[in-house]
Order: structure tokens, then C-alpha cells, then sequence
């Protein structure tokens, strides 16, 4: 059952609950068929609103009955709808009554994995944003916080949901979470499950404890997450004075998830590819991924759950902070620099790309028909980035003011970007008015320089502009840190960093008393989320690679030649400059520096930066020839730093047992990225030793990908042999195949792969390994100039979108750059868009994202 007519919901058109809840007691007994859920929740009038009518959510429930004040309603009590059950305002006492409910679910049929659904013969539960209303009536909505209560019955070992365990006996189970919370944080499992278990010791002296809970034959691999967790833990109260605030924490590791986790309270829910690690299975990546996502999960607890969204529009409240926390964990378990890196080669390759289309929104977007397609890098890493430009902006001790105020001023609140910049405004007396564009205008902008220097003073001039997007044709000029140092010819630091702030479309700064023209280093760490147009000399930007004493703008100063380097190759054939193959040797074989920033520095703009690059610069990317060029490019890297890379990977030996450590993670990614540039050169014996001699799953995957490239015919059959009973190994095996596949060749690999008897498309991780692997993987085999990999992905989603429109949609952004290309790739992916928007029954998910990218 789908909406007839699907809606847009404005943020302007906000109103209060008419009605708030005291407390729910929820009652599950549980059956894959006909799950029996009651519910009894005791409804009082918002003060702040005037008696209103009871509108309560719910979609695809079957309503066994219901009551008012112990009074059963009657069908002409109410109006229902596919998605609602409505009672008057005069059908209900004036100031408070106990709703009771009871409906039946079928767990076992869900397979948009929404709601309560069964994943590997357990049960558990997916609420946001609005699935709850898919396991009863209720006012779904993030506004209406409430304690609940929640008794199980099922015969199944383990019970579980959100807050304290308050009894066991048997085959059922109750459970209390004293702490208000919104329906979308609601959770539940059932299974045959094993924990891991530890405990934390809270800074005020709380013990809690911890319980990693996984299908049986995984235990083994948890331990890696449990240590996340607590390293997260501790951070939080270090670092924001946050503590946790109930007897248990429970994860539980599940094989069927749309996303990456879910932050429920007490009841973290992950995607077993964010739990489970052992080094043979796992790599330094997935590694890195679980401590990230444990550590954002947990973090919500007090940026979302304790303080939550008042709508959806603010999204970003909750997940671009949490997102900026996760990443400042990160860098300080990791290494700052190197992790700086990483988040902006994430943002530029999801949310300028996202910024630069017809799904470009605001950070707070104005209106949507589902929101689960806001889930986005844009309200995600853009909405980190807003957060640390305020920090730059009012300082360590502004923020840390700004933060402690947020926490006491809105505990227990569902708060909305307005009290967020306010907490800002108060604590540190700043006006933020401007700056709140950040949240309301959407577009990259792009800021281009002139500078000039005479009489001992650089005078530097900015002009910002943003291009139009969807529903915004003018931008109005955005509050712009720019941290800035300078340095002299011979390298050394003349101006340490200052940061100026640009708030005009054009703008000029002075530094005076300079002996020399100097050479900028502009947006150092990245301060702004912007395009820098600005490309120095390059003796200016060898310098900088040689010499900043910012290692952002070190490493930027190599991608801006290799992209250079590149752009020249794709327009006219111009060869690689000596002075560019010699300055990215120096840094591959330069030990003073560390190795996982050696390796950011010698790894090539992905084949889709490239196409972006080629559309900054005003010219139609072939992905065709984008992906030839990359490849001839780092052969001849490779032919001009030969002996170097040799040397590096017979270095870059990580010796002892297997630790994921920033520092042996570093170490093996230099070595296997000396090791994809001397395959090229010597084929595959070097990746055929690696493949045989691996310990870990990081070496051996860089080795498989060398051998799939060189063309072995044998490895991946000897991969499946080996992995064939690991889930998650294998989507490793089908991603790999796509991924590596000639371009002339993937579409075809990938049908063959989706026959292959393990693809089960209905699982999330899977469907990615081979659609995505194509989409994300393979741009030049996805973009084949016959369009066989648009109809490839189009046939999938229609597929798909009949179990789970969730995911097809995700998906579906593939498409999002199709005005990027030629106008014969136009042409045939705007036949596919037609033919995905023309198809019957389309979920409102897939025919938002369709409809979005066709209009542009
Ligand atoms: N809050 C969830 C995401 C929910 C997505 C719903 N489509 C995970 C996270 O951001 O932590
Ligand atoms: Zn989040």
C-alpha cells in the first residue's frame, strides 16, 4: 500500500503537536507472520497549543482495535487513512486520556527494511525516520518525546530493547528507557544471538555495561568494535564532558541494513560490515569505518537522542555535528593531517558532485517528499563542514562555550538550527546572521584570487560566487574563513596562519613588511567547503609540496599538479612534465614523512574527479578516455620512480602480528600503492607472491585488484574458494570483479556476477558490491558509450524498488551527473530516467529522486 497522491512537506508549514505523550508501554509478541503489537500511551494537551485533533501515523497495520480511556472506538470514531488514523479534537477528553491499541504486522514480509523486519532469522527494527509507524500508531514525529516501556515475548534466547533490562522470565522480556525519546529512536531485536561483553566505567563513576551482540560463528570478530567503543566513550566525556547515562549499551551486528548504523538509544543497530573485523577478513579501510561509525553511533547519544531534531529539515542538527565529532575522534585517534585528507577527498568526491547537479539542496533543505533521500553528503559532510567553520571562526574556547551552553540550555529538547546558532550568538557575541547562510543557500562556491606585491606589501584579492541551483537562481555572498600563511622563496614560513574572513562578493587583504613577493598557502586544512580557483606557478606549488608547514595544502599542492597533469594529457596529449614525475618521487621515497600521507600524495584524482575537473574547467569529461589517460599516467609515475617504489615496497614491512594501527595501516598502503604502480610495470609475479603470501585481508585485496587488472583468469575462482562461507569477504569478491573489469567488458561481468547463486539481490551490501560496483567502481565501464550500463542499472533499480525503495533510490543518484556527458550519453541516460519515471507503482522514494534529476 502506497500513498495515492505523495506530498511535499515544507518546512514552513511547521505546526506544534497538538498533543504530547507521558509515557508508552508497547507490548510485542512477536511472529514472522502476524507479529501482535499493543500499545497504551497516555496522551496530555500541549500547553503550548489549543485542543486539537489525535493524528497518529501508521501505514500498512492492521488494526485489531482501539480505545479511548478503556472505551473502544468505533470505525466512525476515526478517519483512516493508508498512512494515518485521525480522531477529532471532539471525540477526546479536554487535558489527558490513555490511547490503546492493538495491530498485527508481518515481520517476515518486510523487505524494504523499514519498520520491524527479519534479517538472517532475527528480528529487529529500522525506525528512521518515519518507520515506527510501521510497527504501530503513534505520532511519528521527531517533536513528540516520550519514556517507553517495552515487554517482549518471543521464544528467542535474546530480548532486547532500548534503555535498562528490567526483567527476564522466559520467554518474555521488559525493558524500560527512562529517558524521552522520539519514535524514530525506538528499537528492538530478537534472536539466537552471542554477545561479546565488557564494561565502562563512566567519569562520575557509573558502571555500564557493554554487550556486542552477533549471529553465532561471529563472535570472534567483535573485539576490535568493543575496544572502538570504549576509546569512544572516553573521548566524549574528555573531550565534550559527556558521559553516558543508562546501565547498558547494546550493538547488535545485522546482515540486512540499509545504511551504515543506527544510533537507537542503548540499542546501537549496525550493518555487520561495521562490526565484524578479523585481519584476515577485514581491511585497514574497514577498520578504520568500524571505529568511525561506532564512535558517530555513540556520539548521537548526546547530539540526537539527548537533544534531538525538532523536524526533519533539521536533520543536520544532529548529523552534521555528530559527523564533525566522528571526524575529530577520528583525526585524534589517527593523525589529524591524514584524516583531513580523507574527509575532503569524501567531500569533494559526494558533496561537491551532489553540490554541482539537479540534486544540489541546502544544508537545511526546504522540502521534501521523503526524507530518507536526505540522508545526504550535503546534510552530512557539508553540514560537518558549516560546524567547523563556526569553531575557526569563534575559536577553541568560543566553541567549547557554545557547546556546553547547547548541552545544558536544550537537554531533553528537540531543538532546531535556530537554538543551535543562538547557543553561538550568546556564548561568544558573535552575529551570526550571515553566516547562517551556510544553512539555506546551496552550491559550492568558488572563490578565485588575484594577488600583487610591491613596496614589501602582498595584497591578496578574493571574489566568491556561487552558481545556480534548483529553486536558487541568485546567491547572496557567505561568510568565507580562509586560513592563510605565507611562505618565502627558499621555503620557510614568513606568516604563520591567520584566518580572513570574507563576507563581501569581493574582498581584499594586506600583509605588510615582507622582503619578498611571497608564495600563499591559501585554505590551509581546508578551512571553507569552497573551489579554490587559484593555480600558482607550479615552482610555487613544488615549493609548497616540499615545504608548507600545512599538511593539507601540502598534499594539495601535489593533487593540484597531478590534476593539472592530467587535464593537459586529456586536451591535447601534452606529456607529463619531468619536474612533476621527479617532485612526486621525492615524496614517495622521502621518510621523513609518514607513509599514509605519502600514499594520499601519490594516489591519483579518481576517474569521477577527473570528470569534475574537466567540468570546472569548462570541458565535456570522457569517461572513456579519463580512464586510459589515469592508466597511462601512473605508468609512466611508475617508469620514472621505479627504483624508488621498489624500495618502498620492500620498506614498508609491517612485521609482527597484524595491528590496525594508524601506523602498520600507513605502512601497508604505501607499500600496496608502490605495489598497483610496479604491476603495471612488471605484471603480476610481485601481486602473485603478495597474494599468496598475505596474512591480512588488506594485503591480499591489493594484491587480488593487481591480478584482476593484469587479466589472471585464475585468482578470483581461487578468492571464492577461500572465501565463499564469509558474507562480508564475499561482497569484496563481487565488488572487486566489477570494479577491475576492462570498461569494455563490466557491464557484462557484473550480469554475469548478479547470476552468479550467491548474489542475493534483496541484501543491501550485496546489491551495492555489483550495481555500485559498476556506478562507483567502474565510471568508464558504467558510462560505456553504448549505454548498456545505464539500462544495466536502470533494470536494477525498477527491481529493486519493488522490496526496497530505500536503497533503489540511494542508488539511483548514479544518475545525478548526466548533464556532465556528451549529448549522446545525455540522450540515453535521459531515456532511462523516462523510462524508471513512466514504470507503475514507483515508490514515492524512487520517483522523488527521478523527477529531481530530470528537472533540472
Ligand atoms: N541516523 C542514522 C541514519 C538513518 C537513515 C535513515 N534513512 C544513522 C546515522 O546517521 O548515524
Ligand atoms: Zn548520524
Amino acid at each position: 500500500m502506497r500513498d495515492a497522491a505523495p506530498q511535499t512537506i515544507h518546512l514552513s508549514d511547521y505546526t506544534p503537536p497538538n498533543w504530547l505523550i507521558e509515557l508508552v508501554e508497547l507490548d510485542f509478541t512477536l511472529d514472522p507472520k502476524a507479529t501482535r503489537v499493543t500499545s497504551r500511551i497516555r496522551f496530555f494537551r500541549n500547553p503550548a497549543s489549543t485542543k486539537g485533533d489525535l493524528h497518529l501515523d501508521g501505514e500498512q497495520l492492521t488494526l485489531i482495535s482501539a480505545s479511548i480511556d478503556g472505551v473502544s472506538l468505533s470505525e466512525n470514531e476515526y478517519q483512516r487513512t493508508e498512512t494515518a488514523l485521525t480522531i477529532p479534537a471532539d471525540r477526546l477528553p479536554d487535558e489527558a486520556f490513555i490511547w490503546e491499541a492493538e495491530v498485527e504486522i508481518a515481520p517476515a514480509d518486510n523487505t524494504a527494511l523499514e519498520g520491524l523486519y527479519m534479517s538472517g532469522g532475527m528480528y529487529c527494527t529500522q525506525c528512521e525516520a518515519q518507520g515506527f509507524r510501521k510497527i504501530t500508531y503513534y505520532p511519528d514525529r521527531p517533536d513528540v518525546m516520550a519514556p517507553f516501556t517495552v515487554r517482549i515475548h518471543s521464544p528467542m534466547p535474546v530480548l532486547l530493547s532500548n534503555g535498562n533490562p528490567v526483567e527476564r522470565h522466559g520467554p518474555v522480556a521488559e525493558w524500560h528507557d527512562p529517558w524521552p525519546k522520539p519514535a524514530y529512536l525506538f528499537a528492538l531485536v530478537a534472536g539466537d544471538l552471542l554477545s561479546y561483553s565488557d564494561h565502562f566505567m563512566t567519569m562520575s563513576g557509573r558502571p555500564v555495561a557493554l554487550n556486542i551482540w552477533v549471529r553465532r560463528g561471529d563472535e570472534d570478530k567483535t573485539h576490535y568494535a568493543m575496544g572502538a567503543l570504549k576509546r569512544s566513550m572516553k573521548w566524549d566525556e574528555d573531550v565534550y564532558g559527556r558521559e553516558y547515562d543508562l546501565d547498558v549499551f547494546n550493538i547488535v551486528a545485522v546482515d540486512d541494513f540499509n545504511m551504515g548504523a543506527m544510533e537507537n538509544k542503548g540499542l546501537n543497530i549496525f550493518n555487520s560490515k561495521y562490526v565484524l573485523a578479523s585481519p584476515e577478513t577485514a581491511t585497514d579501510r574497514d577498520y578504520e569505518f568500524i571505529e568511525a561509525i561506532i564512535a558517530h553511533e555513540y556520539f548521537h547519544n548526546w547530539t540526537g537522542n539527548r537533544i534531538t531534531c525538532r523536524d526533519w529539515f533539521q536533520l543536520c542538527l544532529k548529523e552534521g555535528l555528530t559527523v564533525f565529532r566522528d571526524q575529530q575522534f577520528s583525526g585524534d585517534m589517527r593523525g589529524a593531517a591524514v584524516q583531513r585528507i580523507d574527509n575532503v577527498l569524501q567531500l569533494r568526491a559526494r558533496q561537491f558532485r551532489e553540490d554541482a547537479g539537479p540534486l544540489a539542496h541546502p544544508v537545511r533543505p526546504e522540502s521534501f517528499v521523503e526524507i530518507n533521500n536526505f540522508y545526504t553528503a550535503t546534510v552530512y559532510e557539508k553540514g560537518a563542514e558549516v560546524i567547523g567553520m563556526l569553531k575557526r571562526l569563534v575559536g577553541d574556547d568560543g566553541y567549547s562555550k557554545a557547546l556546553d551552553l547547547y548541552f545544558t540550555r536544550h537537554d531533553g529538547d528537540a531543538a532546531t538550527i535556530e537554538d543551535w546558532l543562538a547557543v553561538f550568538e550568546e556564548a561568544t557575541g558573535r552575529d551570526l546572521t550571515q553566516f547562517k547562510r551556510w544553512y539555506s543557500q546551496a552550491g559550492t562556491p568558488r572563490l578565485s584570487v588575484k594577488s600583487d606585491f610591491s613596496n614589501g606589501t602582498y595584497r591578496i584579492e578574493f571574489k566568491q560566487e556561487t552558481k545556480p541551483t534548483p529553486g536558487q537562481p541568485d546567491k547572496q555572498p557567505q561568510v568565507i574563513p580562509v586560513a592563510i600563511g605565507l611562505l618565502d622563496s627558499s621555503g620557510a614560513e614568513v606568516e604563520p596562519t591567520r584566518v580572513l574572513e570574507l563576507t563581501e562578493t569581493r574582498q581584499a587583504f594586506q600583509f605588510h613588511g615582507l622582503k619578498s613577493r611571497p608564495v600563499p598557502s591559501i585554505l590551509r586544512g581546508f578551512s571553507a567547503p569552497v573551489i579554490l580557483d587559484h593555480t600558482p606557478s607550479f615552482e610555487d606549488r613544488a615549493l609548497l609540496l616540499a615545504y608548507d608547514t600545512d599538511p593539507f595544502n601540502m598534499w594539495e599542492a601535489g593533487r593540484s599538479l597531478s590534476r593539472e597533469t592530467l587535464m593537459a594529457m586529456l586536451t591535447d596529449d601534452t606529456p607529463p612534465a619531468q619536474a612533476y614525475l621527479d617532485a612526486l618521487v621525492r615524496v614517495a621515497g622521502n621518510d621523513t614523512l609518514d607513509p599514509a600521507f605519502r600514499a594520499q600524495v601519490l594516489a591519483l584524482p579518481s576517474e569521477d574527479d577527473i570528470a569534475q575537473g574537466c567540468v570546472e574547467a569548462g570541458l565535456v569529461p570522457d569517461p572513456t578516455r579519463i580512464h586510459a589517460t589515469r592508466k597511462t599516467l601512473t605508468t609512466t609515475i611508475a617508469e620514472a620512480g621505479r627504483e624508488t617504489l621498489e624500495t618502498v615496497y620492500d620498506q614498508m614491512v609491517t612485521d609482527g602480528p597484524y595491528s590496525s594501527d594508524a601506523g602498520p595501516a600507513g605502512k601497508r598502503s604505501l607499500r600496496n600503492c608502490a605495489l598497483r604502480f610496479l604491476s603495471l610495470l612488471d605484471g603480476p609475479l610481485r601481486a602473485r607472491a603478495q597474494y599468496d603470501a598475505a596474512t591480512n585481508m588488506t594485503d591480499q585485496l591489493a594484491a587480488f585488484a593487481c591480478l584482476l587488472d593484469a587479466g589472471d583468469t585464475d585468482v578470483a575462482a581461487r578468492f571464492h574458494e577461500q572465501w565463499h562461507g564469509d558474507r562480508l569477504v564475499m561482497d569484496k569478491w563481487f565488488m572487486m570483479q566489477v570494479a577491475h573489469a576492462a570498461p569494455e567488458d563490466a557491464v557484462n561481468r557484473a550480469k554475469i556476477l548478479t547470476e552468479h547463486p550467491d548474489f542475493d539481490w534483496k541484501n543491501p551490501n550485496r546489491f551495492r558490491s555489483v550495481i555500485g560496483g559498476i556506478t562507483a567502481a567502474n565510471p568508464a565501464g558504467f558510462h560505456d558509450p553504448s549505454g548498456a550500463g545505464y539500462a544495466f542499472l536502470a533494470d536494477w533499480l525498477l527491481r529493486l524498488d519493488k522490496a526496497n525503495p530505500q536503497t533503489a533510490a540511494r542508488m539511483s543518484t548514479a544518475f545525478e551527473t548526466w548533464r556532465r556527458y556528451d549529448a549522446d550519453r545525455q540522450a540515453l541516460i535521459r531515456d532511462q530516467l523516462s523510462r524508471i519515471a513512466d514504470a507503475d507503482g514507483l515508490s514515492r522514494d524512487l520517483a522523488e529522486m527521478v523527477g529531481r534529476m530530470r528537472t533540472d
